[in-house]
């Protein structure tokens, strides 16, 4: 069957250099995967400060831009898109409050974050933002479309 627009949604999420230190990548993939999102990208990439300020370029007036951009491009990174329908506000949802200890519980940064500068993971915050940092992180050939055995089970 063919994917409605809703369904062909996308977001980007990074697992940022502290999740991948702490070796929550498997856990953070299998969450998405499980709620029976699409992985349609996936790269493990080092951002240079340079990317890194390009990535946070709204927050470059908040006094912890320097240090973000220092810790977003201090080592390794999981870049993916993730597909399906609600998955913009639902990743979100599934990330949990930007400050780990406002997070609920269940959340990913409820369950595996304490400090906001440490807080795991990124998501897009909306639908521009989310083809904006798809289209920082991957070049258009990246992005793969594909139908899985599992969509006529969700859809
Ligand atoms: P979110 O990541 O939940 O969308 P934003 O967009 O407000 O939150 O902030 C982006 C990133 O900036 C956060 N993930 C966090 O790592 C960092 N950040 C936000 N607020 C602070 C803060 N007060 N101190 C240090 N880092 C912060």
């Amino acid at each position: 069957q063919e994917l409605s627009a809703a369904e062909l949604e996308r977001t980007f999420i990074a697992i940022k250099p502290d999740g991948v230190q702490r070796g929550l990548i498997a856990e953070i993939i299998a969450r998405f995967e499980r709620k029976g999102y699409k992985l349609v990208a996936i790269k493990l990439v080092h951002p240079t400060k340079d990317f890194a300020e390009k990535h946070y370029d709204d927050l470059k007036a908040r006094p912890f831009f320097n240090g973000l951009t220092d810790f977003l491009s201090s080592g390794p990174v999981v870049a993916m898109v993730w597909e399906g329908q609600g998955v913009i506000k639902y990743g979100r949802k599934m990330i949990g409050a930007t400050a780990p200890l406002a997070s609920e519980p269940g959340t990913i940064r409820g369950d595996f974050a304490i400090a906001v500068g440490r807080n795991i993971i990124h998501g897009s915050d909306g639908p521009e933002t989310a083809k904006d940092e798809i289209a920082l992180w991957f070049k258009p050939e990246e992005l793969l479309t594909y139908k899985k055995e599992t969509d006529k089970w969700l859809y």
